[in-house]
């Protein structure tokens, strides 16, 4: 029996510390609404902190605010295995969404300390400063400057819905580290992160071993018309930009359906301006999100986009301008890290299949700076991005069950 092949994490330990972070920004409806740099993301970031610390981990932060909590190995020359995902939340999202996978790596450390492994590599957990990129676009902020997709001027200049920075924000909060962003060499990252999506608990699977995942583009579109009375404006001449949004957001919703399969698009920030009950809206600003794991199909589809929404504005009078603000394009996931977690779950008995990521993570990113793997368990009905997300216990262990071994093959145990 190989050393270590019957380790297993402590189950209500790590559902103990989900339900313990789960107090932190509460939502309204049983999930949470910790969003990146608020005070609860910053009292979610002092809980792990302390709990880091019980684990005699040595914290180190850096300039985008991405903590690194490190558990030392034999041979301080190697380099560390890190294992990452995010604790900000959606503002009505759920209890594991990112969370599962900075707790599930807290436990795989704990679990070591309990039974004193010792490793060669280090082994580093990480939680990413705002992966959701909905206070402040795009996803996955920070581990995008990390890998060298942004600059941190850039990062540091994003502004929320109030006009407040990302920068004067990590400030406020107090977490601006000293270290600077992407210096660190990683020997793999592995994260794991619940599916968001119905493919694992439909298939009957406790785990996904995710070979690739979706890329991703967020065109940021403003259409403007005129702002006029709604009820003594005639029709004809009227310039109504709602009705801009109403045509493209159903052109969003063909270019994905003729691609089917493997291809989704839809708006989810939509900001109405002046947004009054009786006043035509003069201008609307809103995201479009598409995705596919078919780079070339990804091209096809904005393309289209880019050339059908204009026209569709300008047959009703309204004008039409977009940018994009976040784009990463389909990942291969390293085959040597998906190796590992597939290895891992077969030798612990836990049902897999391969699955491709419909959401973006952090590891999508890093993927580009070092060998990297996903790990998934399933979610209840495949929901997510909302308050009743949920997950069982057995799904949660399992997945870190996965996520102790794949490192531990990795990281090398020493006798
Ligand atoms: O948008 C995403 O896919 C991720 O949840 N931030
Ligand atoms: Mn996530
Ligand atoms: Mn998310």
């Amino acid at each position: 029996m190989e050393r270590g092949q019957n380790l297993r994490i402590d189950p209500d330990r790590l559902w103990d510390s989900l339900m313990e972070m789960a107090k932190i920004g509460p939502g309204v409806a049983g999930g949470n609404n910790r969003q990146t740099l608020t005070d609860e993301d910053a009292e979610g970031r002092a809980l792990f902190k302390t709990w880091c610390d019980h684990a005699g981990l040595d914290m180190g932060v850096d300039t985008m605010g991405n903590m690194f909590a490190t558990r030392a190995g034999e041979d301080p020359d190697a380099l560390p295995i890190y294992m990452g995902s995010h604790l900000d939340t959606q503002p009505t999202g759920g209890k594991y969404d990112g969370v599962l996978g900075v707790l599930g790596a807290l436990e795989v450390v704990r679990t070591l300390n309990d039974l004193d492994v010792k490793t060669k590599h280090p082994i580093v957990i990480t939680n990413w400063t705002n992966e959701e990129g909905t206070r402040f676009a795009p996803a996955m902020l920070s581990s995008g400057v990390f890998a060298g997709k942004h600059t941190q001027d850039w990062a540091y200049d994003r502004v929320d819905a109030d006009g407040k920075s990302f920068g004067d924000e990590l400030s406020r909060i107090g977490w601006v580290g000293d270290e600077p962003v992407g210096a660190r060499k990683m020997h793999a990252m592995f994260e794991l992160h619940i599916e968001q999506g119905p493919i694992l608990e439909a298939e009957g699977k406790d785990i996904g071993v995710v070979t690739h995942g979706q890329g991703l583009r967020w065109i940021e579109c403003t259409i403007t018309g005129k702002e006029s009375h709604t009820g003594s404006t005639p029709m004809h001449m009227r310039r109504n930009a709602g009705r801009g949004l109403a045509l493209v957001t159903e052109l969003v919703h063909e270019i994905a359906m003729k691609n089917q399969p493997n291809a989704v698009g839809a708006i989810g920030h939509i900001d109405v301006y002046p947004n009054s009950r009786n006043i035509i809206p003069g201008k609307v600003v809103f995201t479009v999100d598409m995705r596919t794991h078919l780079l070339d199909k990804l091209n096809a589809m904005v393309d289209e986009f880019m050339k059908r929404a204009p026209k569709l504005c300008e047959d009703i009078g309204v004008s039409f301008d977009c940018h994009i603000v976040g784009q990463f394009d389909p990942p291969a996931f390293d085959e040597g890290c998906v190796a590992a977690v597939r290895d891992a779950a077969r030798e612990l008995g836990y049902s897999h299949m391969d699955i491709i990521s419909g959401a973006g993570h952090d590891a999508c990113w890093i993927n580009d700076v070092a060998p990297t793997a996903m790990i998934m368990c399933p979610c209840v009905d495949g929901l997510s991005h909302n308050e009743a997300e949920d997950i069982s216990k057995a799904w949660a262990q399992a997945g870190t069950d996965v996520m102790l071994h794949a490192v531990l093959n990795t990281a090398e145990i020493v006798e």
